[in-house]
């Protein structure tokens, strides 16, 4: 069994997707960031850091193992199971590649550019330059998909990595409408029952108000398809029933 330490964020999501797709069995541990329950010392144990994702592996002939860094954990988790990453060759350079690039680019840039708009307005310099520098990472991205299903050459980690980070596109000063490809891809992925399981599970968690937000088109400039939408409902309602039983 894995322990997944776990908010409800794109971070998070990566690996309660990943976990989701590969059928492992696993708990979530919620680590209540706003409390700052990633500074106790229990935590820091696992992630010395302060930050979620981290996970406990409990099923090794080594004994627990964790891991902390989402990137390190897709990539142990792929390597655990054989599965959505290529063992070896150019798939395999071009998913590491793509998934880096999430960690050290996407996730990061957006994050300051939420940081800005949201809770730093009056920094307009702050604004600017990390908007456009969202911007401009969309655009590698949906250059990337122009002709491809997957950001990689099969659909593995670097999806993982990237999904969540386009659900809060809004929260980065991102419309979909300027990035077809990326849209077409959020779309298909997020049609995917265990990405909406995997997304729903983090949020159950959550108190009631945290919850309410992510209960819709939650920072999406445009409604979601009404198909997807519904999906996303049961897929929430399914996950707030587990959490309370
Ligand atoms: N580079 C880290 C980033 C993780 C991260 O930023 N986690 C945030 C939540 S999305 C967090 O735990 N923040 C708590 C804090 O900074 O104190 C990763 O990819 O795992």
């Amino acid at each position: 069994m894995i322990d997944l330490y776990d908010y409800p964020t794109p971070n998070a999501w990566k690996v309660s997707v990943m976990l989701e797709e590969c059928e492992l069995p696993y708990t979530l541990k919620h680590v209540d960031i706003l409390n700052n329950d990633q500074f106790k010392p229990e935590f820091l144990k696992i992630s010395p850091n302060n930050k979620i994702p981290a996970i406990v592996d409990h099923d090794t002939p080594h004994g627990p193992i964790s891991v902390f860094e989402s990137g390190a954990i897709l990539v142990y988790l792929a390597e655990k199971t054989g599965k959505f990453l290529p063992k070896s060759g150019p798939a395999r350079v071009a998913a590491l590649e793509w998934t880096f690039w999430q960690v050290a680019g996407l996730g990061p840039m957006c994050g300051q550019a939420n940081h800005f708009r949201n809770y730093m307005k009056e920094n307009t310099q702050g604004v600017d330059r990390y908007t456009k520098e969202a911007s401009r990472l969309y655009g590698v991205l949906n250059k990337r998909l122009a002709g491809r299903e997957w950001i990689a050459d099969t659909y593995g980690i670097a999806d993982f990595a990237c999904w969540g980070w386009v659900w809060f596109h809004k929260m980065a000063g991102q419309d979909l409408e300027d990035y077809p490809e990326i849209k077409r891809w959020f779309y298909n992925m997020s049609k995917r029952p265990a990405v909406q399981r995997g997304k729903a599970a983090t949020v159950a968690l959550a108190s009631e108000n945290m919850r309410k937000m992510y209960d819709g088109p939650f920072w999406s400039p445009q409604p979601l398809e009404p198909e997807l939408m519904r999906l996303h409902q049961e897929e929430l309602e399914a996950a707030a029933k587990a959490a309370k039983k």
